[in-house]
């Protein structure tokens, strides 16, 4: 068996087709020349413009493998099934789209590898973050998503989708699969002493078409209320200097 590689980064994926060969040369590219040894892994939910398809093709020329599941079966779920599949000490997460800088991927794992934190965050609500094309829309209903889970941590972007950690923080700990915040299952109740946000610009996607929709916007509501319902307040837990 060859030995696990440094990092594990899932990338779910729902007809990304159009973008994912661009993506994972490019993931791939970031962590070679930082000189860490990363694999991909694409979790594709049977995608019907054949991505996982595609992933298999590229798995001969770029470390990358696929998951492939029977239909969509949700964001969250995917990104859970694909971290236990994975045997790399750090894990992670990341969109398909390019709407999460893979630039800043090798500083979020150098961060926990020099061990400044156990859990690094992708960040557009720090110093040097931002969003750029984003309709006034979704930008508020990021605010109001944000301000709502506020009294459950002091992380700034609560409800960003890219960030990486030790296994650790996660292993053990019941994930729920509900909805598309998956970061915020893990901010809340993941095992960690320290935090980092490191600041990037999220661009909106320009291939594809989002999966976000109304529906998912209960499904936030939900998972909210079942956390303050299970009085998951983790004020001042292990929240070192970022906090
Ligand atoms: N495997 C899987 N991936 C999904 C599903 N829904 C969304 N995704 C992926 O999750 C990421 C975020 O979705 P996206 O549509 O970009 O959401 P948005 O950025 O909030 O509009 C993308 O890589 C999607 O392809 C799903 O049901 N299953
Ligand atoms: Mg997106």
């Amino acid at each position: 068996m060859p030995l696990p590689a440094d990092v594990s980064v899932v990338i779910p994926t729902y007809n990304e087709a159009a973008g994912i060969e661009k993506l994972i040369a490019a993931v791939s590219g970031v962590f070679r020349s930082a000189g860490l040894s990363a694999e991909i892994v694409i979790v594709d939910d049977n995608s019907p413009d054949g991505t996982g398809a595609i992933v298999e093709r590229l798995a001969a020329s770029y470390p990358v493998r696929c998951l492939h599941r029977a239909g969509k079966l949700g964001l969250s779920s995917a990104v859970i099934d694909g971290w236990a599949s994975c045997a790399a000490a750090i894990v992670g997460v990341m969109d398909a789209d390019f709407s999460h800088d893979p630039n800043i991927a090798p500083s979020l794992v150098g961060a926990i590898k020099n061990g400044d934190c156990d859990l690094a965050i992708g960040s557009r609500y720090v110093d040097g973050g931002g969003i750029t094309n984003w309709p006034l829309r979704r930008r508020l209903t990021s605010l109001v998503a944000i301000a709502l889970a506020r009294p459950l941590t002091r992380v700034k972007d609560i409800t960003s989708g890219y960030f990486f950690c030790k296994r650790s923080v996660i292993e053990g700990v019941k994930l729920d699969p509900i909805g598309f915040k998956i970061g915020l299952e893990v901010i809340v109740k993941g095992k960690y002493k320290n935090v980092q946000e490191v600041p990037y610009v999220f661009t909106d996607r320009t291939h594809g078409a989002s999966k976000l929709n109304g529906g998912e916007i209960v499904n936030y509501l939900k998972q909210l209320g079942k956390m303050y319902a299970g009085g998951r307040r983790q004020r001042g837990n292990g929240f070192g200097a970022d906090a």
